[in-house]
């Protein structure tokens, strides 16, 4: 079905390893913030021409964005419906469903990619309105992507990112019935106090590679796909050091949006391809 159309499209087809090009950022940070770097990518044909021509698995976008390239690059690529989103105009770390099952099957969309807060005020809200968005989802043969980012008042910067906290959000989203679950890079902080003497007694040593199989094994032990974030722009020698980090854990792939589109697209294609590369090696 349409989980198997995107692990084996692009160049890393039938590997078990996928990229993925998230292009969300205009509503979370803004349109300045996240294409003046490279103007081109305000439009959305360049993204689409992006990730076709990087050889990408999936290109995940909200409504207005996919809607603007459906039509010509109909089949080309694997297209994930981002159907909620938050902004950098609101106080609250909560999301609006933005984009429907409906309007993903009209598009042609292999999957729906929904947002979750662990953490916040609303998380429960936000895992609610997942359910029923998976279930419909799943009737309809689509696939899940779930992007799941702690965030709200028990969590500093540290704590957004800690070990402990990533594989709890990675876990509970494969606990919402995610096929892909989507999380970024763990630091190795433990953050709950809860969860100290846990991870005292079972170290999980100081080490990127098995920080990425910890998350893995929160993943249901690899029975649930995992990939991580780029983050903000950084050099292509960090990006690397972390998918080699990545694939060496057993992670499926990284899901890249700003250090992608963020660079000339010479740039960017060199480094999608290198990063393709790493994932080809054997581990
Ligand atoms: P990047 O590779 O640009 O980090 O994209 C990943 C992503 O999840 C986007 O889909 C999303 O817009 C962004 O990160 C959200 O980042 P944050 O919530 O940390 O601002």
């Amino acid at each position: 079905g349409n989980l198997a159309r995107i692990l084996m499209e692009g160049k890393l087809g039938g590997t078990g390893r996928m990229v993925i090009l998230p292009v969300d950022q205009g509503f979370e940070h803004g349109p300045a913030r996240s294409f003046a770097p490279n103007p081109a990518a305000y439009d959305p044909h360049y993204l689409f021409e992006l990730a076709i021509e990087a050889g990408l698995n999936a290109y995940a976008a909200p409504l207005g964005m996919i809607e603007a390239g459906a039509a010509t690059f109909a089949g080309a690529i694997p297209t994930i419906l981002k159907v909620n989103s938050s902004n950098s105009l609101s106080t609250t770390k909560d999301q609006a469903v933005t984009g429907t099952v409906a309007d993903a099957l009209r598009l042609g969309c292999s999957a729906i990619g929904f947002t979750i807060y662990p953490g916040s005020e609303y998380q429960f809200e936000m895992m609610e309105e997942l359910r029923e968005l998976a279930e419909e989802a799943k009737a309809a043969g689509l696939a899940v992507v779930v992007w799941s980012y702690p965030r709200g008042p028990m969590l500093d910067k540290v704590g957004e990112t800690a070990l402990d906290i990533a594989a709890y959000a990675a876990h509970m989203a494969a606990l919402c019935g995610a096929h892909i679950i989507k999380v970024k890079p763990p630091t190795a902080a433990i953050s709950l106090d809860a969860a100290k003497k846990t991870y005292e007694k079972f170290p999980v040593e100081d080490d990127a590679a098995k920080r990425f199989a910890h998350i893995v094994q929160a993943c249901f032990n690899g029975r649930r796909l995992v990939v991580f974030s780029g983050g903000e722009a950084r050099s292509n020698e960090s990006m690397l050091d972390d998918v080699r980090a990545i694939h060496a854990g057993g992670g499926n792939g990284s899901i890249v949006g700003r250090n992608a589109f963020q660079r000339s697209k010479a740039d960017a294609l060199a480094l999608l391809a290198s990063i393709i590369e790493v994932y080809k090696t054997k581990v």
